[in-house]
C-alpha cells in the first residue's frame, strides 16, 4: 500500500476509537471483577469504616449491584447529614474535614441526587466555606499552606467543579500558584498522588467554560505541565511514583487523554501486575484502583446519568479472599526503635517477639502490652486505615506538619501504614517523628 494511504488508515482508525487509545493490554476481567466485588464485600462490612471513596469506584463500575449500593449510600447520609431525628448520636460526631466532604459530595453526584434542596444546598456552601477558610490559611503567610493539605484542597475544588458549580477564582488561583511553586510535595519529594488529584482538578475546570479566557489560559498550562510531571514519575516498571499512587496518575492520564502515548499500557500492566499479586489490600487505594480498570476517572462522574445500568454485580462469586491473612504458628522477632530528632537518644528500642504474619499494628501492641520498656502508641481511624497517631506521648501535629514516619532500618520508608504492613523476622522498624 501507498504510504499515503496508510497514513490516511491510521487518521482514519484514531477518529474511530477516540478514547479507546488506553486498553487494558492483557486485561483479566475476572481479576478487575473480584476487585469490584470485594469493594461491594467492603460496603457490607459494618466493621468497616464507612468510605464515600468506596461509594465512588461502585458507581464508577460498569457492573452494579444496584440495591447495595443505594443501601451504602443511605449509611454514607446519615453519617454525613444526619437528620433532625438521627442527630442525638450525631452530636459527638466530628465535622468532616475538607477532603471527606469533598468526598462525600462526589457521591451524592455519583448518585446524580437532586442537589436544589435545601440540605443539599448547604453542603455546597458547607464545601466552598471550607475551602475559603484552607485558602486564607494559605495567604496568612509567605509559604503558607491550607490547613489540610493540597490533596484535600484539590478533592474539595474537583468535588465544586464536577457538580458544575463555580468556584472563586482565588481559590483556583491559590492551586494555581502552589503548581508554579512545586508545592506538591511531603518533604522535598514531588507526591504523585497530590499532583495527580491537582491535575484532575484543572482538567475539571478547564472543561467547565465557566472562567474567563485568561484564567482558562492559565489552568490549561496548569493541567499541561502537571501531567508531564506525571509522566516524568513514571519508573521503569511502569508505574508512576510508587505503585499506591498510580491508580490516580492513572486517572489524570485518562481524563487528559494522554493515553496516546506508551506510558499508559504500561502502567496499566504494572497496576494489573500488582493486582495479580494481591498488592491492593487497602480500601481507600482499591477504590482509587477500579475506575482506572474500566477506563475511568473522578472526571466522568461529571457526566452520570444513573440510568439502564447493569444491575448484575453479584457477591457470591469465587474470588480468592485478597485481605485475610493467616498468622503463622511461629514466632518471629521484630526491632523497634523510636527516633525523635533532634533528641539524639533513642527513645525506645527493643526487640518484640510476635507471631509470623503479624502485621506492625498488632508488634505494637505487643510492645505495649507485655513488651521490654514503657511503648506506648495512639492511633486515629481515617479512611485510609488506623494512622499511627502518637508514640510515647508526643503526638504528630497538623500545625507543625509532623508525623510519625514508619521505616524499614536504616531509611526505607515504608509505603503501607501500621495494619497493612507485615514485617518479616529479623527486620528492623523505626518510627521516626518527621516533617512533611
Ligand atoms: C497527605 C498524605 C499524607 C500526610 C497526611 C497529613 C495531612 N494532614 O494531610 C502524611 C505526610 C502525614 C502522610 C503520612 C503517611 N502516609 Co500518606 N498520604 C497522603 C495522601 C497524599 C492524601 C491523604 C488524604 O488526604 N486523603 C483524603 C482524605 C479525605 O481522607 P482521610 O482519611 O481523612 O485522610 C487522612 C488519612 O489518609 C491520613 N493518612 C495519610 N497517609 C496515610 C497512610 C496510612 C497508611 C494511613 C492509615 C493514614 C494516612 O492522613 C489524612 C489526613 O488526616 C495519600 C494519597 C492517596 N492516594 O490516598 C497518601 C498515602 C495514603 N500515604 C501513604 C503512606 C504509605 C503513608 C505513611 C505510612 C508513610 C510512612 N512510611 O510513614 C505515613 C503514615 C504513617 C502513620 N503515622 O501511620 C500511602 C498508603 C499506601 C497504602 N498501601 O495504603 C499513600 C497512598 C501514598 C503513596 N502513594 O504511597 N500521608
Ligand atoms: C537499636 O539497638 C540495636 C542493637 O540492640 C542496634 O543495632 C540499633 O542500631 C539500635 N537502633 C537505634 C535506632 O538506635
Amino acid at each position: 500500500m501507498e504510504p499515503r494511504m496508510l497514513q490516511l488508515l491510521f487518521v482514519l482508525h484514531v477518529l474511530a476509537f477516540p478514547v479507546q487509545l488506553c486498553e487494558i493490554p492483557r486485561g483479566n476481567p475476572a481479576l478487575i471483577k473480584c476487585l469490584n466485588m470485594e469493594l461491594l464485600r467492603l460496603s457490607q462490612d459494618l466493621s468497616e469504616e464507612l468510605n464515600p471513596s468506596v461509594y465512588l469506584a461502585l458507581r464508577l463500575s460498569a457492573d452494579h449491584s444496584l440495591e447495595k449500593e443505594a443501601q451504602y449510600l443511605q449509611r454514607l447520609k446519615n453519617v454525613f447529614q444526619p437528620s433532625a431525628s438521627s442527630s442525638k448520636a450525631g452530636g459527638q460526631q466530628k465535622q468532616p474535614n475538607t477532603g471527606r466532604l469533598a468526598l462525600y459530595l462526589l457521591a451524592l453526584r455519583a448518585a446524580c441526587q437532586d442537589m436544589e434542596r435545601l440540605l443539599e444546598r448547604r453542603l455546597v456552601t458547607r464545601l466552598k466555606h471550607h475551602l475559603h477558610k484552607e485558602k486564607e490559611q494559605i495567604a496568612f503567610k509567605r509559604n503558607g499552606r491550607p490547613i489540610t493539605s493540597y490533596y484535600q484542597y484539590s478533592l474539595g475544588v474537583l468535588a465544586l467543579c464536577v457538580h458544575g458549580k463555580k468556584i472563586d477564582s482565588h481559590v483556583i488561583q491559590k492551586l494555581l500558584n502552589a503548581e508554579q511553586h512545586n508545592k506538591f510535595t511531603h518533604g522535598s519529594k514531588l507526591s504523585v498522588d497530590t499532583t495527580a488529584m491537582a491535575g484532575l482538578a484543572f482538567a475539571c475546570l478547564k472543561q467547565a467554560n465557566l472562567y474567563e479566557p485568561k484564567l482558562v489560559a492559565a489552568i490549561s498550562l496548569a493541567v499541561q505541565r502537571v501531567t508531564n510531571r506525571i509522566l516524568q514519575a513514571q519508573t521503569t516498571r511502569g508505574t508512576f511514583g510508587n505503585i499506591f499512587s498510580s491508580p490516580l496518575a492513572m486517572q489524570l492520564l485518562i481524563a487528559t487523554r494522554m493515553s496516546k502515548k506508551p506510558v499508559c499500557p504500561k502502567g496499566m500492566d504494572a497496576l494489573l501486575g500488582s493486582l495479580e499479586q494481591g498488592h491492593f489490600q487497602n480500601p481507600m487505594i482499591m477504590s482509587q484502583l477500579l475506575p482506572v480498570l474500566d477506563g475511568k476517572s473522578y472526571l466522568d462522574i461529571a457526566t452520570m446519568e444513573c440510568q439502564a445500568e447493569q444491575d448484575t454485580l453479584e457477591l457470591d462469586t469465587q474470588c480468592p479472599g485478597a485481605r485475610t491473612v493467616i498468622l503463622g504458628t511461629k514466632m518471629i522477632i521484630v526491632q523497634l526503635a523510636v527516633e525523635h530528632p533532634p533528641n539524639p537518644e533513642t527513645l525506645y528500642n527493643h526487640s518484640i517477639q510476635v507471631l509470623s504474619g503479624s502485621s506492625l499494628q498488632d508488634m505494637l501492641r505487643t510492645a505495649a502490652e507485655q513488651g521490654p520498656g514503657h511503648f506506648t502508641f495512639e492511633t486515629q481511624n481515617t479512611l485510609h486505615g488506623p494512622f499511627l497517631a502518637a508514640v510515647m506521648g508526643v503526638k504528630a501535629s497538623n500545625g507543625e506538619r509532623r508525623y510519625w514516619q514508619l521505616l524499614q532500618a536504616p531509611d526505607t520508608s515504608l509505603q503501607k501504614g501500621i495494619s497493612d504492613y507485615h514485617p518479616q523476622d529479623g527486620e528492623s522498624i523505626i518510627l521516626k517523628f518527621s516533617p512533611w
